[in-house]
């Protein structure tokens, strides 16, 4: 056994974890959710009290007004599998330490100081497995409600870990056990950790963490926010410009610029932008997880929806360019993202543009068999220029896209290749 360019909670070969990460990799495209007291006054998620915007006590007077009165958690499963997700990672405690579930860590859930005074995750989670879908669960490892985590903006709970090692061995039983709790009722494919950065490695225990859910669920898929033992890497709101080394990582990105809900900001990116930085992701190898951030009630706004109908449409259509599709080839070769099917024989080229006139693919050393516009099945006539009997440069392959066979959004070409690329 190996490892990997993690440090390892296990051991595991690479062709073991390959197969572990595999839904992970063709899934593509998944939907991430923040939900909690944020939403009753619409402002920012937990950082409002940290960075002064109000008081600790007037954040937490929001718990009064969560009703989740119109929660509709199978019409929110529908919704999402319906934009092509394949997998969710829901919230189950921010950083103001809010669970949505019935823990028996601590009071502060919403089952027990709430108006909604129920386990809101139950629900959701038993739809999303109903629609097929693989369940991520965000869980904030730092919890600035928490007494004996070390907060630096609240007196009380200001102290250094070297001085007092048995209140942050506390502190990480309380996390424990509440991953424990989150293990046994929702058995998670996935864990989304969030809130790492205040420690190290070693004062985490990330190590003993990572083992522990890692003996409940040997699949589980871990993402790197653990310090060190995760599975895949997690850039957050813009695609690396250099693909990442890794061959598992997924972009997070919001719609607008808040990750839960915020009536007053309108600065929404239009669905084609957002398709975009989805063909990058999948150019790249990589996955998109999509935010959005219902209201109080539970309903989801409606930009957000407009989007992931938007994104339905699409995928639907393009589906055999996106799961299970691996990264394209590098820049340069065509104006444009591409991506390879598993096989490697099967070249996608997504088209961003209207084109005008032909597009023109250089340096393609197979022939093409057979060119057409997927999710339309009109084949392409493609023609190879500058090819000469007495050089080894594979000539410039040209193919019109006639409009009438464009997307609204993004037109998607494949070119089924004479063998691997
Ligand atoms: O849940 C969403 C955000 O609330 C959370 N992650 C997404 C998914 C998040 N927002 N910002 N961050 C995580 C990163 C934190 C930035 C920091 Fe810092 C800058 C941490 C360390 C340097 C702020 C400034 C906290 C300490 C110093």
């Amino acid at each position: 056994t190996i490892g990997t360019s993690n440090a390892q909670s296990f051991q595991e070969s690479k062709e073991q974890k390959e197969k572990r990460m595999q839904w992970f990799q063709d899934a593509k495209l998944g939907v991430f959710i923040h939900w909690g007291i944020y939403a009753v006054r619409g402002i920012p998620e937990s950082w409002s009290f940290y960075n002064g915007y109000l008081s600790y006590d007037e954040y937490m007077s929001q718990l009064n007004g969560f009703t989740a009165k119109n929660y509709d958690p199978v019409a929110w499963a529908k919704l999402i599998k319906e934009s092509g997700a394949q997998y969710t990672v829901i919230t189950s405690k921010h950083h103001d330490g809010v669970a949505l579930w019935d823990t028996q860590a601590s009071d502060l859930s919403l089952v027990k100081k709430s108006p909604a005074a129920r386990d809101l995750l139950t629900p959701f989670t038993k739809a999303v497995r109903n629609e097929g879908m693989k369940l991520g669960i965000y869980y904030s490892l730092l919890d600035w409600s928490c007494k004996d985590y070390p907060h630096e903006t609240r007196t009380s709970m200001r102290y250094q870990v070297k001085d007092d090692p048995a209140r942050w061995e506390r502190f990480l039983e309380f996390d424990k056990k509440q991953l424990t709790e989150l293990n046994k009722q929702y058995k998670p494919d996935l864990y989304w950790f969030d809130g790492d950065w205040d420690f190290n490695s070693a004062t985490w225990k990330a190590k003993d963490m990572a083992s522990m859910l890692r003996s409940y669920n040997p699949n589980v898929i871990l993402n790197s926010r653990i310090q060190g033992y995760g599975d895949y890497e997690t850039p957050e709101q813009g695609v690396p410009i250099r693909r990442p080394a890794s061959p598992w990582w997924e972009l997070c990105m919001t719609m607008n610029d808040s990750w839960g809900y915020a009536p007053t900001d309108t600065n929404y990116k239009s669905a084609n932008m957002l398709l975009r930085t989805f063909v990058d992701c999948l150019s790249n190898g990589g996955n998109l997880l999509l935010d959005i951030g219902p209201k109080e009630d539970g309903t989801i706004p409606q930009e957000q929806v407009d989007i992931l109908k938007e994104f339905g449409r699409w995928t639907k259509k393009h589906a055999d360019a996106i799961y299970g599709t691996r990264a394209g080839i590098p820049e340069g070769h065509v104006m444009g993202y591409t991506a390879l099917n598993k096989n490697q024989d099967i070249l996608y080229i997504y088209l961003p543009y209207k084109p005008i006139g032909p597009i023109s693919v250089k340096g393609l050393k197979n022939k093409v068999n057979r060119a057409w516009i997927v999710g339309n099945g009109a084949l392409l006539e493609t023609k190879v220029v500058g090819k000469a009997y007495w050089s080894s440069v594979p000539g410039i392959l040209y193919f019109d896209v006639p409009e009438q066979v464009q997307d609204p959004q993004i037109t998607v070409v494949a070119l089924l290749l004479d063998g691997k690329i």
